[in-house]
């Protein structure tokens, strides 16, 4: 049976990667930094399989890696670690220049000096094109510019465009991003110098019951689900309870009560509302990733689901399901949670894994909304 390491076991798509690979005949090696907390919840189904294995190891320390392959013989590495927060990174810049970027670097020098025949896959991102669109809205833009018939046409064929594949140049707006990028020229670098199977996955945003509480997809989802079971348990404690949408930016006052007297529920804080991203569910990508490291030759490929939606479409789309009605009730746009650069709008065109590996997400957005709410409202009711 044949090793493979994976660095970012414990994170949202590390652990379905894991299982995935055990589904396909592979041991698993995880990779996870000590942490003076537990942090194997999304690694509950694997830790009494005996092809998994969890050991200790963090992509900044270049000798623990060189140690891991040399130990583990791995015939292919996933790097899926790294300070994947984009406003955290703004507030910790080195920390995540380390980690996202060196660690990437240290996972390929171990490749190329212990084990250069090892597969490796680097988790590229959308947030490296930044600011940018496809060479082809570029084009237009600029013919926009200079055209002497109808501005709407040129317009027009310029929104078309409007979206980034393989071929759109990067200009990443945060340290992770620029970090990432980092990564993500070494990966070529190391795969043109000396040959190593070295493939980078440039993953639009990825989303399930599993991602990080932090994001701004799962915050929504759990906070529907706290709040809904508030007021199960309010309902419990409180005869003839029914919660009121104040107009105070912090609370959900209960109606027919003092308010001094009975517990309040802070609204849902958000920042920008208006960003749109290209949302695809977790296990799909984790295929895609899987695709990518059994194809015949190592290249790079962008994947996504090639629709876009903006914050406020999830939040509609999540407290609709919830049966809670409109959002605008319940949310306070709050400046603390606007960073200090946006990414305001992506959409993947990923043609080229779609045709040359036939990959195709499974998960529609409506799908991906729902199971997260329906997920975390469950959840809830165990807390
Ligand atoms: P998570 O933040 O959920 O997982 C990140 C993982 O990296 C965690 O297991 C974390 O461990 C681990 N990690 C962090 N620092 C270190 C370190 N110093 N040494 C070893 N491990 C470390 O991210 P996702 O699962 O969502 O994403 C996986 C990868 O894909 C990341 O690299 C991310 O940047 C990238 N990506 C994600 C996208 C998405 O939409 N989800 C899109 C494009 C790229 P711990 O549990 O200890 O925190
Ligand atoms: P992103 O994901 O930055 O795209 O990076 P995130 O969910 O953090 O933000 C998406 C968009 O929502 C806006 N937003 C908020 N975001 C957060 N986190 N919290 C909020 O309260 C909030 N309000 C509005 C953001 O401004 C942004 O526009 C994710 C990560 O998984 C990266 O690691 C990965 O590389 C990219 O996706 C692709």
């Amino acid at each position: 049976m044949e090793n493979v390491l994976v660095f970012g076991a414990t994170g949202q798509t590390g652990s379905y990667l894991s299982e995935l690979l055990i589904e396909r005949g592979y041991k698993v090696i995880g990779v996870s930094r000590r942490s003076s907390t537990n942090n194997t919840q999304r690694l509950s189904s694997l830790l009494e399989n005996s092809n998994f294995e969890l050991v200790e190891g963090d992509v900044t320390d270049c000798f623990c890696i060189a140690n891991l392959l040399a130990v583990y013989k791995p015939t292919q590495v996933y790097n899926m670690a790294a300070q994947s927060h984009v406003a955290t990174s703004f507030k910790q810049p080195a920390l995540t220049w380390d980690i996202t970027a060196g660690g990437c670097l240290n996972i390929l020098e171990a490749i190329r000096t212990v084990s250069p025949t090892t597969r490796f896959y680097q988790a590229s991102s959308s947030e490296m094109f930044g600011k940018n669109f496809s060479k082809k809205y570029r084009a237009s833009r600029k013919l926009g510019l200079i055209a002497k018939g109808p501005i709407e046409v040129a317009h027009l064929e310029c929104e078309e465009f409007k979206y980034q594949d393989e071929n759109t140049a990067f200009m990443p707006q945060s340290p992770y991003a620029i970090a990432k990028l980092a990564a993500h020229h070494l990966v070529r670098n190391y795969r043109e110098s000396y040959g190593i199977f070295a493939c980078s996955g440039i993953l639009f945003n990825h989303e399930s019951p599993r991602r990080g509480e932090q994001f701004v997809t799962r915050k929504i989802t759990k906070w529907i689900g706290d709040f809904i079971n508030w007021t199960e348990v309010q309902k419990k404690s409180l005869d003839g309870f029914e919660y009121q949408l104040s107009d105070n930016d912090n609370v959900l006052s209960t109606k027919n009560h003092d308010l001094a007297l009975v517990p309040t529920f802070p609204k849902l804080r958000l920042g920008n509302l208006d960003a749109k991203r290209d949302w695809g569910h977790a296990k799909d990508y984790a295929n895609a990733i899987v695709m990518m490291m059994h194809g015949e030759t190592p290249d790079d490929y962008v994947v996504s689901t090639q629709e876009t939606h903006t914050v406020r479409e999830f939040l509609e789309l999540a407290f609709a399901h919830a049966g809670l009605g409109d959002y605008k009730d319940y949310v306070v746009v709050d400046q603390k949670f606007f960073r200090p650069a946006e990414v305001d709008f992506l959409l993947g065109d990923s043609s080229k894994i779609r045709k040359t590996l036939e990959w195709s997400p499974e998960t529609s957005f409506q799908e991906l909304v729902k199971q997260m709410v329906d997920s975390d409202i469950e959840q809830a009711k165990k807390r």
